[in-house]
């Protein structure tokens, strides 16, 4: 085969491994997330608004993208928008849509991770229960956003106090 053949190939296969990509529109089909830690990239451009939150206010109506999560463990998520290129803000709702974590601005007006750009840090999430991460825009904005989530398990953090108390009993 020639070589570019090959790396044709080596990209078609990369691809198909590469599985889910871009947030689905709303939570019937939310893009799921397998595990964490978890990094995805795409687009609010061409979605619909189907979601509101009130961080700073209601009444917002950018278009959004949702991602589910349902973890295994108890564990604290954290929900980087870095390297989104729009004024975003990204919240997380338990199984009832009602929301437990919100943020618009973490990261200032020219920052290196983005104007404007949102994370939201240690949300408390259950086992065994699925999460819905809704990526939005603040007023009307939209654009090309990267996401990063990350986790800290409660239970190991718990577990290790036990062990350590366990010394002394
Ligand atoms: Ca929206
Ligand atoms: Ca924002």
């Amino acid at each position: 085969m020639r070589p570019f053949v090959v790396l044709f190939l080596i990209a078609l296969a990369a691809t198909a491994l590469a599985g889910p990509r871009q947030g689905g529109d709303t939570v019937a089909d939310a893009t799921v997330i397998p595990s964490i830690p978890f990094t995805d990239t795409g687009t609010t451009v061409g979605y619909n608004d189907d979601y509101d939150a009130p961080c700073p206010f209601w009444g917002q109506f950018a278009a959004d993208v949702v991602y589910s999560y349902a973890p295994d463990q108890v564990e604290l998520v954290t929900i980087d928008l870095c390297g989104s290129a729009y004024d975003t803000r990204v919240w997380i709702t338990d199984p009832d849509l009602t929301i437990i974590g919100c943020n618009n601005d973490y990261y200032p007006d020219g920052d290196p991770c983005g104007s404007f750009v949102s994370r939201l840090e240690g949300v408390s999430l259950e086992a065994g229960f699925v999460y819905y991460i809704v990526i939005d825009g603040y007023g009307g904005a939209e654009g090309e956003y990267a996401i990063e989530i990350t986790a800290t398990p409660v239970a190991a953090a718990a577990t290790t106090w036990t062990a350590i108390r366990s010394l002394y009993h």
